[in-house]
Protein backbone atom coordinates (compact mmCIF):
# COMPACT_ATOMS: atom_id res chain seq x y z
CA UNK A 1 0.00 0.00 0.00
CA UNK A 2 1.58 3.22 -1.13
CA UNK A 3 -0.60 5.04 1.71
CA UNK A 4 1.75 8.36 3.53
CA UNK A 5 0.61 10.60 6.25
CA UNK A 6 1.79 14.41 5.97
CA UNK A 7 2.07 16.05 8.72
CA UNK A 8 2.40 19.81 7.30
CA UNK A 9 3.84 22.64 9.83
CA UNK A 10 3.43 25.75 7.92
CA UNK A 11 3.99 26.50 4.20
CA UNK A 12 7.59 25.51 3.44
CA UNK A 13 7.79 22.01 5.99
CA UNK A 14 6.08 19.37 6.18
CA UNK A 15 7.39 15.83 7.03
CA UNK A 16 5.87 12.36 5.67
CA UNK A 17 5.32 8.69 7.30
CA UNK A 18 4.50 5.42 4.79
CA UNK A 19 1.53 4.27 6.28
CA UNK A 20 0.89 0.32 7.13
CA UNK A 21 -2.59 0.22 7.95
CA UNK A 22 -5.26 3.50 8.91
CA UNK A 23 -6.87 2.08 12.32
CA UNK A 24 -9.63 4.75 12.93
CA UNK A 25 -10.95 8.14 11.71
CA UNK A 26 -12.98 10.34 12.91
CA UNK A 27 -14.48 13.83 13.62
CA UNK A 28 -15.16 14.10 17.12
CA UNK A 29 -16.91 17.29 18.88
CA UNK A 30 -13.77 18.94 18.91
CA UNK A 31 -11.20 17.32 16.46
CA UNK A 32 -10.20 14.94 14.08
CA UNK A 33 -8.71 11.82 15.10
CA UNK A 34 -6.62 9.66 13.35
CA UNK A 35 -4.76 6.54 14.58
CA UNK A 36 -2.77 4.88 11.73
CA UNK A 37 0.26 2.41 11.68
CA UNK A 38 3.58 3.71 10.40
CA UNK A 39 6.27 1.69 8.98
CA UNK A 40 8.70 3.05 11.25
CA UNK A 41 7.44 4.54 14.26
CA UNK A 42 4.03 1.86 14.71
CA UNK A 43 0.86 3.16 15.89
CA UNK A 44 0.39 6.83 15.91
CA UNK A 45 -1.92 9.13 17.50
CA UNK A 46 -2.80 12.32 14.87
CA UNK A 47 -5.07 15.18 16.06
CA UNK A 48 -5.82 17.80 13.88
CA UNK A 49 -3.03 16.67 11.36
CA UNK A 50 -0.69 17.04 13.97
CA UNK A 51 1.17 13.45 15.30
CA UNK A 52 0.50 13.53 19.33
CA UNK A 53 2.09 9.89 20.43
CA UNK A 54 3.96 6.90 18.59
CA UNK A 55 4.68 3.77 20.37
CA UNK A 56 8.35 3.79 19.03
CA UNK A 57 9.04 7.19 20.70
CA UNK A 58 6.65 7.73 22.92
CA UNK A 59 8.76 7.34 26.51
CA UNK A 60 11.07 10.24 25.30
CA UNK A 61 8.25 12.85 25.86
CA UNK A 62 5.85 11.12 28.45
CA UNK A 63 9.02 10.21 30.95
CA UNK A 64 10.16 13.92 30.60
CA UNK A 65 7.20 16.07 31.03
CA UNK A 66 6.56 13.51 34.29
CA UNK A 67 9.77 12.56 35.83
CA UNK A 68 11.58 15.95 35.30
CA UNK A 69 9.07 17.43 37.77
CA UNK A 70 7.95 14.35 39.95
CA UNK A 71 11.38 14.24 40.93
CA UNK A 72 12.07 18.30 41.22
CA UNK A 73 8.97 17.76 44.00
CA UNK A 74 10.41 15.89 47.03
CA UNK A 75 7.22 14.43 48.12
CA UNK A 76 4.17 14.74 45.08
CA UNK A 77 1.22 13.38 46.29
CA UNK A 78 -1.11 14.96 44.32
CA UNK A 79 -1.05 15.31 40.67
CA UNK A 80 -2.58 17.65 38.33
CA UNK A 81 -2.91 16.84 34.18
CA UNK A 82 -4.06 18.63 31.30
CA UNK A 83 -4.53 17.20 27.69
CA UNK A 84 -2.66 13.88 28.12
CA UNK A 85 -5.62 11.62 27.49
CA UNK A 86 -3.49 9.00 25.65
CA UNK A 87 -2.45 8.42 28.88
CA UNK A 88 1.06 8.20 28.86
CA UNK A 89 1.97 10.49 31.39
CA UNK A 90 -0.51 9.06 33.56
CA UNK A 91 1.63 5.82 33.01
CA UNK A 92 5.03 7.31 34.47
CA UNK A 93 3.18 9.26 37.22
CA UNK A 94 1.65 6.20 38.58
CA UNK A 95 5.22 4.65 38.76
CA UNK A 96 5.44 7.32 41.45
CA UNK A 97 4.79 5.85 45.24
CA UNK A 98 4.34 8.57 46.64
CA UNK A 99 1.76 9.71 44.67
CA UNK A 100 -1.82 8.86 45.91
CA UNK A 101 -3.95 11.32 43.89
CA UNK A 102 -4.06 11.64 40.06
CA UNK A 103 -6.56 13.89 37.85
CA UNK A 104 -6.55 14.02 34.22
CA UNK A 105 -8.56 16.47 32.55
CA UNK A 106 -8.98 15.87 28.82
CA UNK A 107 -11.32 17.58 27.06
CA UNK A 108 -12.01 14.99 24.75
CA UNK A 109 -13.35 11.69 25.58
CA UNK A 110 -13.09 10.40 22.29
CA UNK A 111 -9.26 10.87 22.86
CA UNK A 112 -9.01 8.35 26.03
CA UNK A 113 -11.40 5.78 24.20
CA UNK A 114 -9.03 5.56 20.74
CA UNK A 115 -5.78 5.10 23.29
CA UNK A 116 -7.58 2.40 24.95
CA UNK A 117 -8.58 0.53 22.18
CA UNK A 118 -5.75 1.15 20.05
CA UNK A 119 -2.57 1.78 21.99
CA UNK A 120 -3.12 0.22 25.11
CA UNK A 121 0.75 0.06 26.13
CA UNK A 122 0.48 3.67 26.47
CA UNK A 123 -3.21 4.06 27.88
CA UNK A 124 -2.37 1.07 30.64
CA UNK A 125 -1.29 4.06 33.50
CA UNK A 126 -5.36 5.08 33.30
CA UNK A 127 -6.54 1.82 34.76
CA UNK A 128 -5.14 2.81 37.99
CA UNK A 129 -7.03 3.04 40.92
CA UNK A 130 -5.84 6.44 41.81
CA UNK A 131 -6.67 7.88 38.56
CA UNK A 132 -10.06 10.09 38.20
CA UNK A 133 -10.57 11.17 34.79
CA UNK A 134 -12.15 14.59 33.93
CA UNK A 135 -13.58 15.52 30.71
CA UNK A 136 -14.04 18.92 30.75
CA UNK A 137 -12.01 22.18 29.73
CA UNK A 138 -8.84 22.23 31.84
CA UNK A 139 -8.32 26.28 31.89
CA UNK A 140 -12.02 26.18 33.53
CA UNK A 141 -11.14 23.33 35.40
CA UNK A 142 -7.68 24.99 36.53
CA UNK A 143 -9.73 28.74 37.36
CA UNK A 144 -11.44 26.83 40.33
CA UNK A 145 -8.65 25.39 42.11
CA UNK A 146 -6.53 26.70 44.79
CA UNK A 147 -3.61 25.34 47.11
CA UNK A 148 -4.90 21.75 45.66
CA UNK A 149 -1.55 20.16 43.84
CA UNK A 150 1.85 19.01 44.74
CA UNK A 151 2.46 18.87 40.38
CA UNK A 152 0.84 19.97 37.56
CA UNK A 153 1.76 18.69 34.35
CA UNK A 154 0.12 20.57 31.04
CA UNK A 155 0.45 17.72 28.07
CA UNK A 156 -1.41 19.62 25.46
CA UNK A 157 -1.26 20.12 21.78
CA UNK A 158 -0.01 22.57 19.71
CA UNK A 159 -1.03 26.20 20.47
CA UNK A 160 -3.84 26.60 17.90
CA UNK A 161 -7.26 26.32 18.63
CA UNK A 162 -8.71 25.54 21.89
CA UNK A 163 -5.26 24.46 23.31
CA UNK A 164 -4.10 28.25 22.47
CA UNK A 165 -5.15 29.35 25.77
CA UNK A 166 -2.82 27.08 27.77
CA UNK A 167 0.26 28.77 26.65
CA UNK A 168 -1.42 31.82 27.96
CA UNK A 169 -0.09 34.04 31.02
CA UNK A 170 -3.73 34.11 32.58
CA UNK A 171 -3.32 30.19 32.31
CA UNK A 172 0.16 30.13 33.93
CA UNK A 173 -1.24 32.11 36.57
CA UNK A 174 -4.30 30.20 37.63
CA UNK A 175 -1.85 27.02 37.39
CA UNK A 176 0.14 28.68 40.20
CA UNK A 177 -2.67 29.54 42.51
CA UNK A 178 -3.71 25.60 41.91
CA UNK A 179 -0.48 24.51 43.29
CA UNK A 180 0.29 24.42 46.95
CA UNK A 181 2.93 26.75 48.12
CA UNK A 182 6.16 24.35 47.21
CA UNK A 183 4.41 23.37 43.97
CA UNK A 184 5.79 22.53 40.68
CA UNK A 185 4.73 23.11 36.96
CA UNK A 186 5.56 22.17 33.84
CA UNK A 187 4.22 22.24 30.03
CA UNK A 188 5.54 21.07 27.04
CA UNK A 189 6.16 24.69 25.44
CA UNK A 190 6.73 23.10 21.40
CA UNK A 191 10.14 23.36 19.47
CA UNK A 192 12.62 26.48 19.25
CA UNK A 193 13.07 25.59 16.11
CA UNK A 194 9.37 26.70 14.70
CA UNK A 195 7.35 29.40 15.96
CA UNK A 196 10.55 30.88 17.89
CA UNK A 197 10.22 34.35 17.72
CA UNK A 198 6.65 34.89 19.23
CA UNK A 199 5.87 31.59 20.27
CA UNK A 200 8.66 30.52 23.10
CA UNK A 201 9.94 33.96 24.20
CA UNK A 202 5.96 34.94 25.29
CA UNK A 203 5.32 31.11 26.77
CA UNK A 204 8.42 31.44 28.73
CA UNK A 205 7.62 35.37 30.27
CA UNK A 206 4.54 33.84 30.81
CA UNK A 207 5.43 31.12 33.27
CA UNK A 208 8.56 33.32 34.53
CA UNK A 209 5.97 35.70 35.44
CA UNK A 210 3.95 33.35 37.71
CA UNK A 211 6.84 31.31 39.15
CA UNK A 212 10.00 32.76 41.09
CA UNK A 213 11.89 29.70 39.59
CA UNK A 214 11.35 28.89 35.78
CA UNK A 215 13.58 26.72 33.79
CA UNK A 216 13.33 25.26 30.69
CA UNK A 217 14.61 22.01 29.21
CA UNK A 218 14.66 19.81 25.92
CA UNK A 219 14.66 16.40 24.76
CA UNK A 220 14.62 14.54 21.16
CA UNK A 221 11.66 13.62 20.02
CA UNK A 222 11.94 11.94 16.25
CA UNK A 223 8.28 12.35 15.60
CA UNK A 224 7.61 15.69 16.67
CA UNK A 225 8.23 18.44 14.26
CA UNK A 226 12.37 19.45 13.97
CA UNK A 227 13.05 16.44 16.77
CA UNK A 228 14.26 19.33 19.45
CA UNK A 229 11.60 19.85 21.86
CA UNK A 230 11.38 21.90 24.68
CA UNK A 231 9.63 21.76 28.52
CA UNK A 232 9.12 24.45 30.74
CA UNK A 233 9.40 24.48 34.68
CA UNK A 234 8.02 26.60 36.77
CA UNK A 235 8.36 25.88 40.59
CA UNK A 236 7.27 28.26 44.06
CA UNK A 237 10.37 26.38 45.66
CA UNK A 238 12.46 23.99 44.47
CA UNK A 239 15.07 24.35 41.35
CA UNK A 240 14.97 21.40 39.11
CA UNK A 241 19.21 21.88 39.15
CA UNK A 242 19.50 21.08 42.78
CA UNK A 243 17.80 17.61 42.57
CA UNK A 244 20.32 15.17 44.17
CA UNK A 245 20.84 12.51 41.33
CA UNK A 246 21.27 9.89 44.09
CA UNK A 247 17.12 10.27 45.25
CA UNK A 248 16.50 9.34 41.40
CA UNK A 249 15.69 5.78 41.76
CA UNK A 250 14.93 3.57 38.70
CA UNK A 251 11.33 3.52 38.21
CA UNK A 252 11.80 1.54 34.60
CA UNK A 253 12.81 4.36 32.43
CA UNK A 254 14.08 3.72 28.39
CA UNK A 255 15.60 7.74 27.97
CA UNK A 256 15.12 9.64 31.86
CA UNK A 257 18.29 9.30 33.74
CA UNK A 258 19.17 10.89 36.82
CA UNK A 259 22.46 12.36 34.26
CA UNK A 260 19.74 13.30 31.74
CA UNK A 261 17.63 14.91 34.07
CA UNK A 262 20.34 17.68 34.95
CA UNK A 263 21.89 17.47 30.97
CA UNK A 264 18.52 18.57 29.85
CA UNK A 265 18.54 21.66 31.17
CA UNK A 266 21.69 22.21 29.13
CA UNK A 267 20.44 25.08 26.66
CA UNK A 268 22.24 25.43 22.92
CA UNK A 269 23.27 29.34 22.66
CA UNK A 270 20.66 29.95 20.04
CA UNK A 271 17.76 28.37 22.54
CA UNK A 272 19.26 30.86 25.13
CA UNK A 273 19.28 34.02 23.04
CA UNK A 274 15.56 33.07 22.55
CA UNK A 275 14.82 33.25 26.53
CA UNK A 276 16.77 36.51 26.66
CA UNK A 277 14.18 38.01 24.56
CA UNK A 278 11.74 37.19 26.87
CA UNK A 279 13.43 39.56 29.51
CA UNK A 280 13.60 42.56 27.12
CA UNK A 281 10.90 45.37 27.92
N1 LIG B 1 3.36 18.71 17.83
C1 LIG B 1 2.72 17.84 18.75
C2 LIG B 1 2.90 18.22 20.16
C3 LIG B 1 2.08 17.34 21.03
C4 LIG B 1 2.43 17.41 22.45
N2 LIG B 1 1.53 16.63 23.28
C5 LIG B 1 1.39 15.28 22.94
C6 LIG B 1 0.56 14.49 23.88
C7 LIG B 1 1.19 13.20 24.20
N3 LIG B 1 0.74 12.67 25.43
Amino acid sequence: MNLWFTETENSNLAVKYHIKKVLAHKKTQYQELLVVETERFGRTLILDGAIQTTVGDEYVYHEMIAHVPLFTHPQPKKVLIIGGGDGGTVRETVKHQSVKEVHLVEIDPEVVAAAKEYLPEISCGLSDPRVTIHHTDGIKFIAHCKDEYDVIIIDSSDPIGPALGLFRAEFYANAARALKDDGVFVAQTESPWLNFEIMLPEIYHGIKAAFPITRMYLCNIPTYPCGMWSFTLGSKQYDPLKVDPATISDLGYRYYTPQVHHASFALPQFVQDLLHQADRP
